[in-house]
């Protein structure tokens, strides 16, 4: 590992990423792979900074956790900041690392599941002093840098106990412990000034429908929601709840399978006031949509939360979480996040990893950096189709038979089948009107 910093037991004073200072806008002239081309930080585009648009996030599980093992081979990375044996001092070295990883990178937020802050302890009041200490430590990171945390979440997924699932294991024991984990992750995450809290069902669905009582498990999911909701609430959390929709990986099938179902279950269940989606790129490809799609649907039901940004790989279908790098098909998705207002309270969480043989400290910088400039690009493109094309025009104009007349009073509720039959024979065939997809396509590739 001759490119790693020597291995240092760190009291908050050690530089991990030595090379490498405060990442900068320099305009999309540089030649300096270290530094933003498009993301300007205070630029204004349609009426709000690049900032307020994206609410970037850190990823803490990929950036700082991940060490590129994979099912067929042991990790690549050795970073220096896992080394301690002590849970809590490898801790502030992975805490001090994040919070210079964050700051030298400029951005606002992170993100983190209770135990990629500190390892889980053999019993429950165990893990909770930990996360209380680190916690105490997380604040005072926060309050010298300034860097917030967009949401929290409780790793339900891991360990072996909940091979079954957790809030929709069919034993009680189990649920009753995902529910003492998401008590501690609400309460850590309310304590840090956390803005929102996800839940992603990692293991809430079944291997086989077999022995899966479906409905039963369905019902405990809704009811551990409403229990957390309720916790929260009671206990000064003002933030959005997000549900995070997948469709498989590592279940068979996930209950939360895309946004449809998730809105669907929310409204069921009496959760839409509270509970928005965090909307994952990966996610929606694996559902067999396009992101687009996904942010279409959550945004229609008025659930547009945040979002999970990554990629997949179009040769294999499963979760690559790579870091982002297509800014045409980005910004079809911020034609749909701009149209539906911007993200309600999230914002653009890195859940992507550097790939397994990315093995330089270097390697975290260019993903982010990428990624960053990815969805700066794509959302200036998207703001010039709005603001400058006739992109809106076009679409509206295929409805226009609903604005005016019969269309109208369809559209009203006020006409009957009936009516519809006498109209259609009165007219005869209607003639061919053309989608113009491709005219559509052109639009948007002049502004990418
Ligand atoms: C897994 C995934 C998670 C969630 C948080 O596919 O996306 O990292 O974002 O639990
Ligand atoms: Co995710």
């Amino acid at each position: 590992m001759a490119n790693l910093n020597p291995i240092q037991l760190t009291s908050g004073d050690t530089e991990y990423f030595k090379k490498i200072g405060r990442i900068r806008y320099e305009g999309p002239e540089s030649d300096n792979p270290l530094a933003y081309r498009f993301y300007d930080e205070n630029r204004v585009v349609g009426g709000k900074t690049m900032r307020e648009h994206f609410k970037f996030a850190v990823a803490y599980w990929h950036t700082l956790c991940g060490t590129g093992g994979d099912p067929f081979g042991a990790p690549t990375k050795q970073y220096p900041w896992l080394q301690a044996k002590d849970p809590v001092r490898q801790a502030k070295d992975k805490m001090d690392a994040a919070f210079e990883f964050i700051t030298k990178l400029g951005l606002p937020y992170y993100c983190f599941h209770d135990f990629d802050l500190v390892a889980e302890a053999d019993s429950l009041a165990k893990s909770e002093r930990r996360l209380q200490a680190v916690g105490e430590y997380a604040k005072e990171k926060m309050a010298a840098s300034g860097v917030r945390l967009l949401w929290g979440t409780a790793n339900l997924f891991g360990h072996p106990r909940y091979m079954n699932g957790a809030a929709t294991n069919p034993d009680f024991a189990v649920v009753a412990h995902a529910g003492a984990q998401v008590k501690m992750a609400l309460d850590l995450t309310i304590a840090l000034g956390g803005e929102n809290y996800v839940f992603w069902g990692g293991r809430e669905g079944y291997q086989s429908l077999l022995n899966t009582d479906m409905k039963r498990e369905l019902d405990h999911m809704a009811r551990f929601l409403h229990m957390a909701k309720d916790y929260a609430r009671k206990n000064g959390f003002s933030g959005a709840f997000f549900i995070e929709p997948k469709p498989m990986e590592p279940s068979k099938h996930q209950y939360d399978f895309d946004s449809a179902t998730v809105t669907a279950f929310l409204r069921e269940h009496g959760l839409m006031k509270d509970f928005k989606l965090n909307v994952e790129v990966n996610h929606a490809t694996l559902a067999l949509h396009s992101f687009q799609h996904e942010l279409q649907v959550a945004a229609n039901a008025g659930l547009l939360g945040s979002i999970d940004a990554n990629r997949g790989d179009y040769q294999n279908g499963w979760d690559t979480d790579q870091f982002p790098n297509n800014v045409y098909e980005l910004t079809e998705a911020w034609l749909v996040i701009l149209e539906a207002g911007g993200l309600q309270g999230g914002g653009v969480n890195f859940d992507a990893k550097t790939r397994r043989n990315s093995t330089d400290l270097e390697d975290l910088f260019h993903a982010h950096i990428g990624g960053i400039d990815t969805f700066a690009r794509a959302l200036l493109a998207a703001d010039a189709i709005l603001s400058h094309s006739k992109y809106r025009s076009i679409r509206s104009e295929r409805y226009a038979s609903f604005d005016t007349g019969e269309g109208q009073l369809f559209e009203n509720g006020k006409l009957k089948l009936g009516d519809l039959a006498k109209i259609a024979k009165r007219n005869g065939e209607p003639a061919l009107s053309s989608g113009r997809q491709e005219l559509m396509e052109n639009i948007v590739n002049r502004y990418v």
